[in-house]
């Protein structure tokens, strides 16, 4: 998991001062050594982690705290806040053209990503947005790289626009935006061609396409992997562009995080994405809070509500809800809870966004056996509409049926049985408790997969 060494030792050193009745100057100084230290550590830029450790110290030591009943606490605070500010507001928005179509330039060095997130931001464009994007191939020098957009593209069933690689790539925008407007695409995403460094032939041609198609965001794709040199590269690519936001890629991987808590500060501009994970759905939007939150060790608990919502059907988890309290959930109703919760990513995922998840031992490298899953749904399927719904009457011999019918063994059948007849019994026991209690509205997991 990312930022992984600077949570702990963040965590380590906010664990320390946490339930402190009193703070002195002292206490705040040892921990702001600890605290620069975690951050050099995490690879922040070091300008970057002077200024942090400042107006932490300063505000640390003043009224706000000392004079706080939970000094502890509210020191943590004050760092969440820095933390929070440092990575920049809340900046995930993406403009809107008022003639369409709406122009995206995607710049970035060779490597970082620029392909794979334009697919991934096309996606995002029409899955959240409601949007109808064409992407265009304007790479024409790496042999494999116009394939590549076309297979996302097939992929997304999305229109793809190239010229092949004998065609200008400032002729191939300026040719996809009529086009675009033509077939009523209200997004054209253009992956442009990276290098290896930054150099002056494809600045040249970045800054002419630019020029030509007047883009509404021109988004910097960076590896969060390279650490400083992302930094660099942000910088650089900025000065000679002006870019609207960065996407910060391979989030996912074990990177030290200091590009994410640097980029902002020293260019100015906002990270706006995080890329996490090859596929074409592993893009989020970058909430600098809840960043914070995260590697503080608070959880993120907002993105798996978040997650939660966008992936259960509401109205289906109500029904489900209104199933359990009248006790008539059968094992079709299972099933589908099964499914709901499997849509929302792999379980793995889900739980280390809990909060203190992080403080678990071997939680990254454990992996819920998804393969459970679909042995309980292969169970469940072989079973007939009335067994389903009455469970009670599946003796021995429609046991083996079912085992057989699955592929499963009989104790594996047994097992679930027993297994949802408790579940039943517990729902009965917890729904009555439920309706003592006051009951609140909005959202709830019907699930409970932990
Ligand atoms: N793990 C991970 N891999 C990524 C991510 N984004 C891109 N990649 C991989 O990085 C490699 C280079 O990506 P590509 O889009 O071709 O980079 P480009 O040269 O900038 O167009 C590919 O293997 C991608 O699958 C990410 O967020 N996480
Ligand atoms: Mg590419």
């Amino acid at each position: 998991m990312a930022f992984e060494g600077l949570a702990d030792r963040l965590q380590n050193t906010i664990q320390k001062i946490r339930g402190k009745g009193k703070i002195g100057e002292a206490d705040v100084k040892e921990m702001m050594r600890d605290v620069r230290l975690a951050l050099l550590e995490a690879d922040v830029n070091f300008k970057v982690v002077k200024e942090f450790v400042k107006k932490v110290s300063e505000r640390a030591v003043g009224q706000e705290v000392m004079k706080s009943l939970t000094p502890g606490q509210q020191v943590i605070k004050v760092v969440k806040e820095e933390l929070t500010e440092l990575m920049g507001g809340e900046q995930s928005k993406i403009a809107v053209a008022n003639r369409p179509p709406t122009v995206i330039m995607m710049v970035g060095l060779q490597g970082a990503g620029k392909t794979t997130t334009t697919g991934k931001l096309a996606n995002l464009l029409r899955k959240k947005y409601n949007r109808n994007p064409m992407l265009v191939a304007a790479d024409i020098y790496r042999p494999a790289a116009i394939k590549q957009l076309e297979t996302l593209g097939k992929q997304l069933s999305m229109p793809v626009f190239s010229l092949g690689d004998q065609v200008s790539p400032v002729e191939i925008a300026k040719q996809a935006i009529a086009k675009a407007k033509e077939d009523h695409n209200d997004y054209v995403l253009i992956d442009t061609a990276g290098r290896l460094h930054v150099d002056e032939a494809l600045m040249d041609e970045l800054t002419q396409i630019k020029e030509l198609t007047k883009p509404d965001e021109i988004f910097l794709v960076v590896d969060a992997m390279t650490g400083q040199d992302a930094v660099n590269v942000a910088s650089s690519f900025n000065d000679l562009l002006g870019l609207t936001g960065v996407v910060l890629t391979k989030l996912d991987g074990d990177t030290r995080g200091g590009a994410a808590l640097s980029i902002r500060s020293v260019t100015n501009t906002p990270i706006k994405f995080v890329g996490l994970g090859e596929k074409l759905d592993a893009l989020e939007a970058f909430h600098p809070e809840r960043m914070a939150s995260r590697i503080l060790g608070m959880g993120d608990v907002l993105t798996l509500i978040e997650k939660a919502q966008a992936n259960v059907d509401e109205e289906k988890a109500k029904e489900l809800e209104k199933k359990m309290r009248s006790a008539s959930f059968t094992l079709d109703d299972f099933l589908e809870q099964l499914g709901q919760v499997r849509n929302m990513g792999p379980l793995d995922d889900l739980l280390k966004m809990m909060p203190g998840a992080g403080k678990i031992k071997g939680l990254d490298k454990m992996k819920i056996d998804e393969k459970q899953i679909t042995h309980v749904e292969a169970i469940i399927q072989s079973m007939t509409k009335a067994e389903k719904e009455h469970p009670e009457t599946i003796n021995a011999s429609r046991r083996k049926r079912i085992a057989k019918g699955s592929g499963r063994t009989v104790p594996e059948v047994n097992r679930l049985l027993k297994q949802f007849d408790e579940m039943k019994k517990m729902m009965k026991q917890m729904t009555g408790m439920q309706q003592k209690g006051k009951k609140k509205g909005g959202f709830k997991l019907p699930f409970k997969p932990f």
